[in-house]
């Protein structure tokens, strides 16, 4: 099958109409900057890379080298290209201005630059994660408020593992897409085209030594997996916890699976464990548009109306039918549901 590398997936996306030619330039600026930040996490020991910066970020977490370095990178990449009007990451409290001297587009860019980082050290897969939003017209210096849209109006979304191969999972509102590094030509080339992920699935993920802090009904749902064919769902589930969103949601898109980090008592106060506008809309857009669903718990997680640039969101997401019954059990213990 003649290979389509992801310049030439983007032309044809462009010629459909389904895409426009700012954002497809953004799209092939953010991969290329993905590309960098795949050589120096590569690089492991020999790259002087691993380990604690010795700085903190807003979220009040020590950062490590890579985390610093992938931010700069992608900073970098995209503030010259012209299609943005500023960048906000995890890494930084307020967004970042397009510097004077460069154009400004019409394109907002949020981004976990690396996430999942507690692994490098460890060498476990870590991942980038992106999303892109409408800079509010008129607006040229965006501040945080013009970034709190909720998810359904991401323009694009899109996350690069880096694990044993490099791979992009890309998504515009038209299908979720697959490409892999071709590391030979330096090009991410089309793996799989409009990825689905099944309805039903045997496995699960989530951090159970959290059990005890859980809320009532997280606590009945994952107990009857646990219970398996002794228990009212009939089957056996399996466990998985990579404890690096991004490959734990790859494995989803690649067989399916649900993913959870629902509220707990530890982090009830903070609203949940992951940010919402750069890790949850992202992840949700992806999983959505690959036929799988996505909520807090309680809602649809691309609905939520966002109440702060570095909010958090508790998580269910992957195969539907599973994460259907999660939410309906959350929905009948607050009454909200028969
Ligand atoms: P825990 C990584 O720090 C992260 O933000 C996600 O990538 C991951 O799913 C989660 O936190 C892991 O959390 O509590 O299991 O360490």
């Amino acid at each position: 099958m003649k290979s389509i590398s992801l310049i030439q997936f983007l032309i044809e996306e462009r010629r459909a109409g389904r895409v426009n030619a700012e954002l497809s330039l953004l799209i092939e600026v953010v991969a290329r900057a993905c590309k960098r930040i795949a050589v120096a996490t590569n690089k492991g020991a020999l790259g002087g890379v691993l380990g604690e910066a010795g700085t903190g970020n807003i979220q009040g977490e020590a950062q490590k080298k890579l985390d610093v370095i992938s931010n700069e990178i992608l900073l970098e990449a995209n503030a010259w290209g012209g299609q943005l009007a500023a960048c906000a990451s995890e890494e930084m409290e307020d967004p970042q201005p397009i510097p004077d001297m460069y154009p400004k587009g019409n394109h907002l860019l949020l981004f976990d630059p690396l996430d999942g980082s507690s692994n490098i050290d460890v060498n476990i897969s870590v991942g980038t994660i992106f999303s892109v939003l409408r800079c509010p017209d008129g607006i040229s210096e965006p501040k945080a408020e013009h970034f709190l849209q909720p998810g359904t109006t991401q323009l694009a979304a899109g996350y690069v593992v880096y694990g044993p191969a490099t791979v992009l999972v890309l998504t515009f509102g038209h299908g979720t897409h697959e490409f892999t590094l071709d590391r030979e030509v330096g090009s991410f080339v089309l793996s799989r085209r409009d990825i689905r992920i099944p309805e039903e699935t045997g496995e699960f993920a989530i951090n159970v030594s959290n059990q005890r802090h859980w809320e009532p009904p997280m606590q009945r749902y994952i107990g009857e997996l646990l219970a398996g064919t002794d228990g009212p769902r009939g089957k056996d589930f399996n466990m998985r916890w990579v404890a690096s969103m991004v490959a734990d949601v790859h494995r989803i898109i690649t067989r399916g699976g649900t993913f959870f980090y629902p509220l707990d008592a530890k982090i009830k106060s903070k609203g949940g464990k992951l940010r919402l506008m750069y890790e949850a809309n992202p992840m949700a857009f992806i999983v959505e548009q690959a036929g799988g669903a996505a909520t807090t718990g309680r809602q649809r997680i691309l609905e939520v109306q966002p109440t702060g640039l570095h909010q958090r969101v508790p998580v269910f997401l992957g195969s539907k039918k599973e994460i259907e019954v999660a939410t309906h059990y959350h929905l009948v213990a607050d009454g909200a549901q028969g």
